[in-house]
């Protein structure tokens, strides 16, 4: 239960920038975000990649609380073949950006998840995550 005078304040946080690099070394420039219980925040992802797009794309996905990321990318690559799986995974995906080829960039603007906690995010090409292409949102 939340306080009455802690509501009061819920969205007058100001919106929170947010720039992210994706490396083809499989990480992404941070692994943890720190945002207010539903902050709006406005998150660029770029992709610093010259490999040219049929090799190597990037994006940014944010998924539900206590989502697996690494198994949610592992049955992504079997959802190929799975259209029952594929729709129960789109269920766990709060908000992600394009994939997204060299120097490629996108802005995605968002509310944060009201229920503070960790907030798993993720690659979600083949391997990426499971390389180490993840990271944290943390909603406090
Ligand atoms: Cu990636």
């Amino acid at each position: 239960m939340v306080p009455v005078f802690m509501q009061a304040q819920a969205g007058d946080w100001g919106v929170k920038k947010v720039n992210i690099s994706a490396f083809n070394t499989m990480k992404f420039s941070q692994s943890k975000i720190e945002v207010h219980p539903g902050q709006t925040v406005e998150l660029t992802l770029t992709n610093e990649s010259d490999v040219p797009r049929s090799a190597m794309e990037h994006c940014w996905v944010l998924l539900k609380l206590g989502v697996d990321p690494v198994k949610y990318g592992n049955d992504l690559v079997k959802s190929e073949k799975d259209q029952k799986l594929a729709a129960a995974l789109e269920k766990e995906v709060l908000v992600s950006t394009r994939d997204l080829g060299p120097r490629g960039t996108d802005t995605i603007k968002f509310a944060a998840p009201n229920q503070p906690g960790s907030y798993p995010y993720m690659c979600d090409s083949p391997m990426h995550c499971e390389d180490g292409m993840r990271g944290m949102l943390i909603v406090k």
